[in-house]
């Protein structure tokens, strides 16, 4: 697998709501924590940008299930829970974005997250410049493959590390058929070892 310019790395809400003691805790959802912070470390040294995408939800929001939706109450902005967890090892020059603000949209996508500043992610692409994302993190079956999906609509080469994402399998076998899905429409499969 080769990093060139133009790449970027894309972590997807690795927080405490989604870990080991979170209110939705995904299955095994911290053993992605080492592997992304050896990604981290490989591509801040080849100089390419890291970014980190955080579920970040109003308390009223309607994704939950007390408010209509279907999911326990989760990364309520400035809560511990929408904290990244503790061990991953974001360095000052990764960058955050936010998503899920809205209180009437599940905000899967990272295409609706923006970034510290207030710029979409798809302006933080542009400006620099990156055509292909490598994307980790949680969850597999939600935010994870509605990303994938949504990147490679939109023209990104995409590759799926493997090793470095778990999904919520409400329904046994949704991750399998997520990453089914996303090599379906075009996404590269890679774990560390192809690196
Ligand atoms: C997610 C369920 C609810 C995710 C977010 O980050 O995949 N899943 N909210
Ligand atoms: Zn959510």
């Amino acid at each position: 697998m080769v990093m060139v310019t133009g790449s970027a790395l894309l972590i997807e809400d690795v927080q405490n709501d989604f870990c080991s003691g979170g209110s939705l805790a995904v299955p095994d959802g911290d053993a992605v924590v080492p592997v992304l912070n050896r990604y981290i470390e490989l591509f801040l040294e080849s100089g390419l940008p890291v970014y980190a995408s955080r579920d970040w939800h109003p308390e009223g929001s309607s994704h939950f299930s007390v408010a209509g939706g279907i999911w326990p109450v989760h990364c309520v902005q400035g809560s511990a829970g929408a904290q990244f967890h503790p061990d991953l090892r974001l360095p000052d020059d990764v960058i955050v974005l936010s998503k899920g603000m809205d209180p009437a949209e599940d905000g899967f996508s990272s295409f609706e997250a923006i970034n510290e500043e207030g710029l979409p992610f798809s302006a933080c692409l542009e400006e620099q410049r990156v055509d292909h994302l490598f994307v980790g993190g949680l969850a597999t079956d939600y935010c994870v493959k509605y990303t994938v999906l949504e990147a490679l609509r939109r023209g990104f080469s995409v590759t799926l590390l493997i090793d470095a994402v778990r999904g919520v399998d409400l329904n046994p076998g949704d991750s399998e058929t997520a990453i089914r899905e996303m090599v379906l429409a075009g996404a590269i499969v890679a774990c560390l070892e192809s690196f």
